[in-house]
């Protein structure tokens, strides 16, 4: 038995995705799992933040506290495990905009998250050594950007490596066959990361292209192309630590198609009832990626019910005081609108800023 067997992929083709743990969080017999108890346990607690912090995005958006928000419930394991695979620091991350737990990981305080999605812009500074781009809602506009960076890099004569998220509803945009060309032809240092979760807001994968699967694009780009269990945190980490090594060493880009499942909402402004098949969406929150790893972590004594809960209060905690800091911080004024826009301000973006100040409500 594989861990994810095509009958649960009638979209996806009969391509046998690589996997570590079956769905129970079993090994698979004679895999060598390339992360530790405590990194996995780290994973986990990373996956549990995310998953509540989805949770309380939802709320306070409905309270009219936070703007349009996508969760990542379900797909986990796809950007936990990819995220625990390169180096914070060192390492960059390119995100689309839905892979929160990666930029924690890397480094990105939650507050900063939070402030961009509550109306402050100077959420969106990124603070020095942390090795992070801003999110990006203009689809597959990260993908050239990612393989310059990565180009740039190695230009520099350092050996960082570039991993950049994409979605399978992204990967039709004309800018992804620009930014795979290139970086096959540079042997770019760059993993692309693309999370096939089955659907770009209503559009299935079917929809999105006829080849059997997305990975199998990369050859005609020169590279690699892998397919994974996009829900089981071990074997998206191997994965991605393999296409990290290769691309560290010179030998170039990997395509790593991430098979997992949008099991919420595209994002707060989505109601997925009226187009996700219900059992569709029954199979795959069957398959849910924090209870396999609580079986792996639990079998080898590494997690149980007291972990849970204080792991949760700890959550709970971390992201009420992150609410407290980011609703006590007094507004940066209107004429913030124009920090940061551009190295230096156009003459005619200099006359806006001055009106704006001259306003005597503007602070
Ligand atoms: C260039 C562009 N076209 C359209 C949109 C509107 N749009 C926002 S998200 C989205 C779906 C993206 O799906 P996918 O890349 O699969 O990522 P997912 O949201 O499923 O994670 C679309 C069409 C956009 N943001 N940018």
């Amino acid at each position: 038995m594989t861990a994810l067997s095509p009958q649960f992929l009638p979209e996806h083709g009969a391509a046998v995705p690589r996997s570590v743990l079956l769905p129970d969080g079993t090994p698979r017999p004679g895999v060598v799992p390339s992360l530790d108890d405590d990194q996995v346990v780290a994973a986990l607690e990373l996956m549990l933040l995310s998953r509540a912090f989805d949770e309380k995005a939802f709320s306070l958006q409905r309270q009219g506290r936070f703007g349009t928000f996508s969760p990542v419930h379900g797909q986990e394991a796809s950007v936990v495990g990819s995220a625990f695979a390169v180096e914070p620091g060192h390492d960059w991350i390119v995100p689309q905009y839905r892979e929160l737990p990666a930029l924690l990981r890397h480094g990105l305080p939650l507050e900063s998250f939070m402030q961009t999605f509550m109306g402050d812009p100077r959420g969106g500074a990124i603070p020095p050594g942390v090795n992070l781009l801003p999110i990006q809602i203009g689809l597959a506009a990260q993908l050239p950007q990612a393989v310059g960076l990565a180009w740039g890099r190695r230009l520099r004569g350092d050996d960082a490596v570039v991993l950049v998220y994409v979605g399978d509803g992204a990967s039709s945009e004309g800018d992804f066959h620009e930014a795979c060309n290139l970086a096959g032809v540079l042997r770019a240092p760059v993993v692309f990361l693309l999370q096939n979760n089955g659907w770009a807001i209503s559009t299935p994968r079917s929809r999105q292209s006829a080849a059997a699967t997305l990975a199998a694009r990369a050859p005609g780009y020169g590279f690699p192309g892998v397919l994974v269990d996009g829900n089981d945190l071990l074997a998206v980490h191997a994965v991605v630590a393999e296409a990290v090594t290769r691309a560290r060493a010179g030998d170039g880009p990997t395509l790593v198609e991430s098979l997992t499942y949008r099991v919420g909402a595209h994002n707060t402004a989505d109601d997925p009832s009226r187009y996700v098949p219900g059992d569709a969406l029954r199979e795959w929150q069957e398959r849910d990626p924090l209870s396999r790893v609580r079986g792996y972590l639990r079998a080898r004594g590494s997690w149980d019910d007291e972990r849970e809960i204080h792991a949760a209060e700890r959550i709970r905690a971390r992201i009420d005081a992150a609410v407290r800091v980011v609703e006590s911080t007094p507004p940066p004024g209107a004429p913030a609108l124009f920090d940061h826009v551009s190295a230096q301000l156009s003459d005619r973006q200099r006359r806006q800023r001055a009106d704006l100040l001259a306003q005597p409500e503007t602070t």
